[in-house]
């Protein structure tokens, strides 16, 4: 941590309170001249800070800005969110994760940006990623287990971000198979996953996250404006990315931690519970087949299972679900 984070990291370990300058000297290794310099950097990044002669320094209010600095203080994990690589704009977080990760990056290494001008979604679609407005990040992880079952990865990520919206909006948010996080009939949050392996081991994954956190209608295009939505449209009020992305993280290592040691039963329950997809008939388009039928669960591995009608139950792997309007 450099001696910016240790500051913010000791403000939000006591809030609301005064902290002297020479309690924060002591915390960062430094003389109390560093630290006012250090201070008055903050103030730049849009801290607001009070000084009080005799009291020392308080936090007023934070600025909306994804730094490593404002998501690693106050963050309540071993490894998910430690190491932070923030961009103000990138073309993708995606190809950027890759590199950190081939370099060696961390298990949990964030990679995040405000602005994407070429933010991606599956199989080559644009994921529209407008300046400040959204959570546009890639998470790094290296599960040890097998090839197969890389895409409960993508489910155990949607459960992920939908209680963290819960928990931190109470919105009543559902999951669309396999990676779309629904508020009615919107999408608020797309994940991408992507694997690096060689032959039957994984070497990393890269999720990708784009979440509509703090957008406006007038932030979507025409062409998004009847599909998509944000937490804000929904709660009515803004929200606080880089709470979000500590509470996500939290959830997400918990839920990771659980997975490796126990399996993915506890994920799929949940998974099932705050599902969009089960119960609806459902048009199936998989690179090798179109199907109809209804939606009734996911098998042990995660796998979707539509019922058609003559009561034959198919086995869902990889595709695009389509749903019939009236359903
Ligand atoms: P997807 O292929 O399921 O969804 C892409 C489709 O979603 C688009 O074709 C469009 O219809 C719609 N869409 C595009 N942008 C938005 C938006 N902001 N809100 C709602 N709907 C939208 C979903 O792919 C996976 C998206 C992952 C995005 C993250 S952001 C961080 C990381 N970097 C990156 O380039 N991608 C991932």
């Amino acid at each position: 941590m450099n001696i910016k984070q240790v500051i913010l990291k000791a403000f939000h370990d006591h809030p609301g309170r005064f902290i002297s300058g020479e309690e924060l000297s002591q915390t960062c290794g430094c003389s109390r001249t560093a630290v006012w310099k250090h201070i008055e950097e903050l103030r730049k990044d849009g801290y607001e800070v009070e000084a009080v002669r005799k009291s020392g320094y308080r936090l007023l209010g934070a600025p909306d800005r994804l730094s490593a600095a404002e998501i690693t203080a106050g963050l309540d994990t071993d490894r998910m969110g430690q190491h932070v690589i923030a961009h103000d704009e990138v073309v993708s977080t995606q190809p950027l994760a890759h590199e950190a990760a081939a370099r060696g990056a961390k298990e949990g290494t964030l990679v995040l940006a405000e602005l994407q001008t070429g933010g991606k979604g599956r199989l080559g679609r644009p994921w529209h990623s407008p300046k400040g407005t959204g959570i546009w990040m890639s998470l790094i992880i290296r599960p040890a287990i097998p090839l197969p079952k890389t895409p409960q990865m993508t489910l155990l990520t949607a459960v992920s971000v939908a209680r963290a919206i819960r928990e931190e909006t109470g919105l009543p948010v559902k999951i669309k198979w396999p990676n779309d996080i629904f508020i009615g009939d919107k999408k608020v949050c797309g994940i991408l996953t992507e694997l690096n392996a060689e032959s039957d081991r994984v070497n990393y994954l890269v999720i990708g996250i784009g979440l509509n956190a703090n957008s406006v209608a007038e932030d979507f295009p025409e062409e998004l404006a009847r599909i998509a939505t944000s937490l804000r449209i929904e709660s009515g009020e803004p929200i606080k990315r880089a709470r979000f992305i500590q509470q996500f993280c939290r959830i997400f290592e918990e839920e990771y931690d659980h997975y490796l040691a126990h399996g993915f039963a506890r994920a799929k329950a949940e998974w099932e519970k705050h599902s969009y997809t089960i119960g609806r008939w459902v048009n199936v388009q998989t690179i090798s087949q179109r199907l109809e039928g209804r939606a009734v669960g996911l098998d042990e591995e995660g796998v979707l299972m539509v019922e058609d009608q003559d009561g034959a139950i198919h086995k869902v792997y990889s595709a695009d679900v389509n749903y019939r309007a009236n359903e």
